[in-house]
């Protein structure tokens, strides 16, 4: 059976659906450490509380589901894990290394979401390559780079098929931004159906690759079925649809909402992890090795986003 960890977040909020679209709802197992809200998408199929950060808890699930692949999505997000350091390290690297293992000793197949905050200030940024500098110096690209090296391991020391991807920031209209430095390009979006304004907490020049939810849903699913023969790299593969900066992303909005306002208030601890992050990304080896194509650049998702969020706006009037 399929596990699914962090179900209540950004990604895992529209993985499960696809999953379960693809495997049937009672072979996708949802969990997440807290309790879903009512009316969450999870909850139309099998869903548990599960914390990650305990080992035996974790295998013993495993054993007693079958569990046979895993989309391992709980972390703490880059924001949230500068203001929690301790507790970003033993969510993103303590139960990291717990879902290995346990997969390991059953034998199962790994997804683990890597991101552009793998990379530092001192790697290249216009495009970051593949194979390059890795020095990220935020906790949270310190235990993406650390998550690579330990899928790595496993892959070559024990032989687990381990796949990962380092989404760019995604934007997704399903479920709220955790604590991400990328939260901007979808709260620009809510704000602009309610308000016709947004405060962005970046500067207007920050670049920074993106991706719609559609396609990073899609690349995630086309790696774990791609012929791992093929496969050069695994943890983790470049992966950008777009990037933008917040001023691109304010005017393509304002060409379906020419009333939207934008307003600026740099918050300086997300300006500074931006700033050290990748304003493009060079995928060629995701594009080599498993077929990787994007479907939505920026005015396509721009267009998608503003129509389901007022389709969505509609049906709750
Ligand atoms: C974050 N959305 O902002 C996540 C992601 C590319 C950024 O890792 O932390």
């Amino acid at each position: 059976r399929v596990l699914v960890t962090g179900a209540l977040g950004q990604v895992g909020s529209e993985l499960i659906p696809a999953l379960r679209g693809l495997y049937g709802s009672e072979e996708v197992l949802a969990t997440d450490i807290r309790r879903a809200p009512p009316g969450h998408p999870a909850l139309e199929g099998p869903y548990e509380q599960l914390d990650c950060t305990n080992g035996p808890a974790l295998l013993e699930f495993f054993v007693r589901h079958r569990v046979g692949v895993v989309y391992h999505l709980a972390a703490i997000l880059s924001a949230r894990a500068e203001a929690e350091p301790q507790l970003a390290w033993q969510v993103n690297i303590e139960g990291l290394h717990n879902v290995l293992e346990a997969a390991r000793q059953v034998g199962a197949q790994v997804f683990v979401p890597s991101s552009i905050a793998a990379f530092g200030p001192s790697t290249p940024r216009d495009p970051t390559p593949q194979d390059t500098l890795q020095r990220p110096n935020t906790l949270y690209g310190v235990t993406k780079v650390a998550g690579e090296l330990l899928c790595d391991y496993y892959a070559h020391r024990f032989g687990l098929d381990v796949r990962g991807l380092r989404y760019p920031g995604l934007i997704s209209y399903t479920a709220p931004p955790g604590g991400g430095t990328t939260d901007y390009a979808v709260e620009i979006f809510h704000h602009a159906l309610r308000y016709d304004r947004y405060t962005c907490f970046l500067a207007p020049d920050t670049r920074l690759p993106m991706m719609y939810m559609p396609d990073a849903i899609r690349a995630t699913l086309e790696l774990m079925q791609a012929d791992p023969a093929r496969l050069r790299h695994r943890n983790a593969f470049n992966l950008t649809a777009f990037s933008c900066t917040p001023a691109e992303l304010a005017a393509e909005i304002q060409k379906h909402r020419p009333g939207f306002k934008m307003h600026y208030e740099v918050d300086p601890l997300r300006q500074a992890i931006a700033d050290s992050w990748p304003r493009t990304l060079d995928d060629s080896a995701a594009r080599e090795e498993w077929g990787w194509r994007p479907q939505y650049d920026l005015a396509a998702m721009t267009k998608d986003m503003l129509e389901k969020l007022a389709e969505r706006a509609l049906k709750e009037a």
